[in-house]
């Protein structure tokens, strides 16, 4: 992609709204555009790094055995009353009436709908576990939209749901959304701590949050220092093996954590002052059970092997890919701008002609371009003609891993140099090495 096509609105001053700095880089970098309170456009280069968020979080969905589907934004309002939550969700649901004067909303989350799909279709246990997600548009009319996708008021989420016969079904269920979260994180470069949280309104006695730690996060946290070294289980998970998952998510329940509403002093005094961290958190994941909450008020039951009727037990496994893409920036900056990790920039590699207009060094970039395209990868080239300051500056805000620097002085030998966004490594290469380290032939 050329620079000079694309569509990247670069603010240079700090945007004044911002209060944390993922805000504001994903303000400079031209990534968001807030268009009302909590509510806000992805511009190309943020859809890109949404999108691969949202890859990696489907990749691991099905690895773990869910089913993709897509339900509508907008609900009718008799659903939620057969569950009892029309009333209960209280200000943060946004109601709105169609032309018959009926009662809609704009679904903050989807238990109910997804339940009456299951009900209208499912009924016997032979068909279970069942677990279906979808990744789609939410609206929670927050009391304090702020620090900008981070807790807006219309957010993407990926809602998984899963149904099953009995409790222990149920949990085995709950176990593979559980280790499937650590996965999907670690893959987008995060440290996830899955920790002990209240369920608010989506109800149910058991419930992890899954928590970056941040000085900008909104939750005080508390956990075993155990938390930060423990290692995250690899893509040959068996997910079909309920007690090799049911082993991992053991190891990962077992040292204290908590978020501040399950705190338990008592607890917290028995783990030693040297491995206690107490800190500010970012939630990015939350998984619930809530056993027959959903199932018994809308009558989703099942035939069991024991011929009788049984109102199937459920849970449900929220993440916020347009919150992770804040928290990836909260966890991954340096004073230049941001440091996307590998597998969520929205490019691979920043190819910087320093002197577009000049024959050589834009044939050079042409072919270094059409290499690296060749070779698979994803490569912004800034053949603008800003100065090479401004291409710089441009090119550590918006963060992506390589940059490839093409310059006429470079070209006279032969050689470019490239640029380690993270560690800001330097290396000058001949042309053909540079290929080669991409990928491409030399
Ligand atoms: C689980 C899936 C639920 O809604 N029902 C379906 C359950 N859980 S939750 O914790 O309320 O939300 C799941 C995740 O969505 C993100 N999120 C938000 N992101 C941005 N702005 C918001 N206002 C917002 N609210 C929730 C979080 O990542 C949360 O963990």
């Amino acid at each position: 992609m050329r620079l000079s096509r694309y569509f990247l609105p670069i603010l240079k001053e700090n945007p004044r709204e911002a209060e944390i700095i993922s805000h504001r880089l994903m303000l400079r970098a031209g990534m968001i555009r807030q268009q009302g309170q909590g509510s806000f456009s992805w511009l190309p280069l943020g859809k890109r790094v949404l999108d691969k968020v949202c890859r990696i979080i489907r990749e691991e969905q099905n690895r773990a055995g869910a089913l993709e589907i897509l339900m509508p934004t907008i609900q009718s309002a008799e659903l939620w009353r057969e569950s009892g939550r029309y009333e209960d969700y209280g200000k943060e649901m946004l109601r709105i009436k169609d032309r018959q004067d009926r009662d809609m909303l704009y679904g903050p989350t989807n238990e109910e709908m997804v339940t009456e799909i299951f009900r209208s279709y499912v009924k016997s246990y032979k068909d279970l576990p069942l677990n279906l997600y979808h990744i789609q548009w939410k609206f929670r009319d927050e009391v304090r939209p702020r620090f900008g996708v981070m807790r807006s008021r219309e957010f993407l989420m990926k809602d998984a749901y899963s149904f099953d016969l009995d409790y222990e079904g149920a949990k085995a269920a709950y176990n593979r959304m559980f280790v499937s979260y650590l996965r999907t994180f670690t893959r987008m470069g995060l440290q996830a701590i899955p920790m002990r949280a209240d369920t608010g309104p989506i109800g149910g006695d058991l419930s992890h949050e899954f928590i970056i730690l941040a000085d900008t996060g909104e939750s005080q946290v508390f956990c075993h220092r155990d938390y930060l070294s423990l290692a995250v289980p690899g893509a040959d998970t068996d997910f079909s093996n309920d007690a090799e998952i049911g082993a991992i998510v053991k190891t990962w329940t077992t040292p204290y954590a908590t978020t501040d509403e399950m705190h338990d002093e008592a607890a917290w005094e028995k783990v030693p002052a040297s491995d206690r961290v107490s800190a500010r958190g970012i939630e990015v994941g939350h998984i619930f059970h809530f056993g027959d909450k959903y199932s018994k008020p809308m009558g989703a039951k099942v035939t069991g092997p024991d011929g009788k009727d049984h109102f199937v037990s459920g849970g449900s496994y929220g993440i916020g890919p347009s919150r992770l893409v804040a928290a990836i920036i909260e966890a991954s900056h340096d004073d230049n701008g941001i440091i996307w990790p590998e597998a969520v920039a929205p490019f691979d590699v920043g190819l910087i002609n320093m002197k577009a207009g000049d024959a050589e060094c834009d044939r050079v970039c042409g072919e270094l371009h059409a290499a690296f395209v060749a070779a698979g990868k994803e490569v912004l080239y800034d053949d603008t003609d800003q100065r090479p300051g401004g291409k710089f500056a441009t090119a550590d805000l918006i963060g992506l891993p390589w940059q490839v620097i093409v310059g006429p002085r470079g070209i006279a030998a032969g050689e470019v140099e490239i640029k380690n966004r993270r560690t800001g490594e330097r290396e000058t290469l001949p042309i053909a090495d540079v290929k080669q380290r991409f990928g491409a032939a030399a």
